[in-house]
């Protein structure tokens, strides 16, 4: 139940966006953020970051208690050995106490998340969007980066809205380009990362395509490279 999209008129909107100045002094993300693996666990962090992977997501579904802990411990730990950017998702409480670099937070977690709190402990912080409500939402955040998704059906997240594909991609890159640090997520692959690339984001996030892989280090490499030419 996304938006019709195609009837928004975005420039207009856009200027209509809560523009009211930083709520919250989220830090920057420095640079591009670049490739984006998304993964479930450290070991999959270790392995992509000895890859030279720059910028990566800890997203783990099944762990609780001490076994979170220490995965989550073991990812901070990682992104400080490599210099990387290790983002947490969902555990805020626990990336804050662990000093992860950020957080990444979908919609649900917004509203229970305390923001003071992720922002004064310096992390940065990343804000899944879907809709055009769920950016401006974001944009009242002021959030390090945005990310936009599904460009593309996805098969690795329960997904109750339609794809926006490559032009609405291209616009949100026009809208919000200029002000944040942006990442496309959603059904990326090889084969689609040039087209995703060449809306003008920056920044690629994706699962399955490395993690499904047969070859994960070569598909990292490949799409490294692309990045790289094209971005
Ligand atoms: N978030 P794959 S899509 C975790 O649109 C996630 O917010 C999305 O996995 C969003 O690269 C997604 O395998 C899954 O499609 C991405």
């Amino acid at each position: 139940v996304g938006w019709p999209h195609e009837l928004i008129d975005f420039p207009a909107l856009s200027r209509r966006l809560p523009v009211k100045g930083p709520r919250f002094n989220f830090p920057s993300c420095g640079e591009e953020l670049g490739l984006y693996p998304v993964v479930d666990s450290a070991d999959w962090i270790a392995r992509l970051l000895a890859c030279g992977v720059k910028t990566i997501q800890l997203r783990v579904k099944d762990l609780q208690g001490d076994a979170l802990r220490q995965e989550v411990e073991r990812a901070v730990a990682l992104g400080r050995e490599f210099n990387a950017k290790v983002f947490i998702n969902d555990y805020w409480q626990l990336a804050i106490e662990l000093g992860a670099y950020g957080v990444h937070l979908g919609q649900e977690d917004l509203d229970i998340a305390d923001m003071d709190a992720i922002a004064k402990a310096g992390l940065r912080l990343g804000v899944s969007t879907h809709t055009y409500y769920e950016v401006a939402r974001a944009h009242g955040l002021r959030p390090s980066y945005i990310a936009i998704g599904p460009v593309y059906p996805t098969n690795s997240k329960q997904m109750p809205y339609s794809p926006q594909g490559l032009m609405q991609l291209r616009r949100w890159v026009g809208i919000l380009g200029g002000d944040y640090t942006l990442t496309a997520i959603g059904g990326i692959d090889v084969k689609r990362a040039a087209a995703v690339l060449q809306t003008g984001v920056k920044s690629i996030a994706m699962i399955s395509a490395i993690t499904q892989a047969e070859n994960p280090e070569a598909v990292v490499a490949e799409l490294m490279s692309l990045i790289e030419t094209v971005a």
